[in-house]
């Protein structure tokens, strides 16, 4: 245990690139939080003109990117923000990351000599103008890939055989599909492409001033790894695309370094030469090492702009509703995990029209409302929706002669509205039902304690119905940017492997002190009782029956 200690007086910064901003969090050796910053794009960065951080492309149905320079200009911003905080970067030992996973960058022919020379005197943005052979990245939220996806399935043997094999099945949003896509309908584009980057990787690159290697567990974010082996699948390599090996370069553990840190910032920040660059990975497996996640039992519900659901275990099921990535700390075992595109801009929306905008009067309308709401079932996408995949629209059902006691077998009407409370609840409780039922139907263990995070984990009125539904106690962080704080734990774990000379499991630098540190958790909603667990599961089901039916009306697939 002594070896897990980590130096004293040194530093530990961690980054989230994610979909509407950019992130840092600065840890000691203690694993507390000395600082962090936030750059929002649309508000900071305006002359990108995104919207929520990103372009929606108008002419092509389910188009959706963000200029890749952004995230290069929001990183020496962000660098230059905490100048003016005076952090002392010269303590700064290790530095991670994580980026939204699935989006991808294109490196253009001749853009590595660009990316090791750069000249600390000018800022990078000015200096990778010309570097990408496509400008605007595509990311997570789009679905302008189906038909790729569809092609990719049929080549690997079907869609369970590619979730077998890679974790998922194809997905519009992996980078694979989107290869894909670029290669069919821009082969000179892809073929002036040496290097293709996801955004965690693309930000390690930045940092180390080389290209950085993709990490086993953001890699499985890509329908192109072999999950159990940890290495490119070639077979779902030639289903997506000629060449790709060499354009996606090597792969590397999590926990790995990717490099030193770059001159252009040791210069132009004053870091120590000597400052670690870990590998970064998915903001999604790093929010799973801020939430200290590494018991199978234990569920983290990250409220974000995507809603995810994940967890670990020793046996995952292949599926087609989950997805599968090694696990991030450990060499060993799997995270699990369910993704919804409609997550906080959906609340947000319906916050706007049904309760005056205002987050006060959404939450007495939560409390107003009677559980299972009097048997008013809503479906609400804003955007397409990746689970179940559902293009946007609006749905809502009452059961018929619905007493509260037995629901199954109640048939169902559809209906135009609900009055405003209900709307709330019934957005509320068919989020955490789809979850509690997609979450049990890939095989996920029955959760014995429940960690939320991201910004709505911060209303006690959501957390009560998430105890409510799920029926176990629910805590919350102290902080809700877990994948920021996240990699910075990742980046001393990181740091700590590359000491020893080996791997050290990521618990044993907080085992026993998580309270002193800034990774605790806090007990804010308990269980709800448990005959209304079960009504709940009733409801659950007729839920599923009709996502069913509108799956097999509307469904992409
Ligand atoms: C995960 C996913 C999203 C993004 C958001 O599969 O698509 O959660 O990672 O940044």
């Amino acid at each position: 245990m002594e070896d897990c200690y980590l130096p004293q007086d040194s530093l530990f910064l961690g980054f989230d690139c994610s979909t509407q901003s950019m992130k840092a969090t600065v840890l000691d050796s203690n694993l507390k939080i000395v600082t962090s910053e936030i750059v929002s794009f649309d508000s900071e960065l305006p002359h990108y003109k995104t919207k929520d951080g990103v372009y929606r492309d108008p002419c092509v149905d389910g188009r959706i990117v963000s200029p890749t320079l952004m995230w290069v200009e929001a990183l020496d911003l962000i660098l230059k923000r905490l100048v003016k905080l005076k952090l002392d970067f010269g303590k700064i030992v290790a530095v991670s990351g994580s980026g939204q996973q699935h989006g991808s960058v294109y490196w253009k022919n001749g853009s590595l000599a660009k990316l090791t020379l750069l000249d600390s005197k000018r800022a990078m943005v000015d200096q990778l103008g010309d570097a990408f052979s496509i400008k605007e990245s595509p990311i997570w939220m789009d679905s302008s890939s189906t038909q790729q996806c569809k092609e990719i399935e049929k080549a690997v043997g079907g869609a369970l055989e590619l979730s077998r094999l890679s974790g998922s099945r194809a997905h519009e949003r992996y980078a694979g599909p989107q290869i894909r896509k670029i290669f069919e309908m821009q082969p000179e584009v892809y073929r002036d492409t040496e290097r293709i980057s996801l955004v965690s990787s693309f930000m390690a690159s930045l940092l180390i001033g080389a290209y950085a290697c993709i990490d086993e567990t953001d890699g499985a974010g890509m329908n192109l790894m072999d999950i159990k082996r940890r290495t490119w699948c070639k077979i779902a390599l030639q289903a997506t695309a000629p060449g790709l090996e060499k354009r996606l370069g090597k792969l590397a553990p999590a926990h790995a370094v990717a490099g030193f840190i770059a001159p252009y910032f040791v210069e132009r920040f004053h870091f120590n030469k000597n400052c670690l660059v870990v590998q970064w990975s998915g903001d999604n497996p790093n929010s799973l090492a801020g939430l200290t996640i590494n018991t199978p039992g234990d569920l983290a519900i990250s409220l974000g702009t995507s809603d995810t659901v994940f967890g670990i275990t020793s046996d995952p099921q292949p599926s087609l509703e989950g997805h599968v990535f090694p696990n991030p700390v450990d060499t060993e075992g799997y995270m699990v995990m369910l993704v919804y595109k409609n997550g906080s801009l959906t609340r947000e929306d319906v916050r706007n029209c049904y309760a005056d905008k205002s987050w006060e009067v959404f939450s007495t309308y939560l409390q107003q409302t009677p559980p299972l709401n009097g048997g008013k079932i809503g479906f609400y996408y804003k955007e397409h929706e990746i689970l179940p995949p559902l293009p946007a629209g609006l749905h809502r059902y009452i059961l018929e002669n619905f007493t509260g006691d037995i629901l199954d077998g109640l048939s169902e009407r559809e209906v135009e509205e609900f009055d405003p409370p209900s709307e709330v609840r019934a957005l509320i409780e068919g989020q955490f039902l789809s979850m509690r039922a997609h979450a049990e139907r890939c095989g996920m263990p029955s959760p014995k304690r429940i960690i939320a995070t991201g910004g709505a984990s911060a209303n006690l009125s959501i957390l009560n119905s998430i105890a409510s539904i799920f029926g176990c106690d629910v805590y919350t962080v102290q902080r809700p940017d877990s994948a920021s704080l996240g990699a910075a734990l990742r980046a001393a774990h990181g740091w700590l492997c590359n000491e020893r000379g080996s791997f050290v499991p990521i618990s044993c630098m907080y085992m026993d002190k998580l309270e002193k540190t800034s990774l605790s958790c806090k007990l804010s909603a308990t269980a709800g009782d448990r005959e209304l667990v079960t009504r709940y599961g009733l409801l659950m089901k007729k839920r599923v029956e009709i996502e069913n039916c509108l799956v097999q009306k509307l469904g992409r697939w």
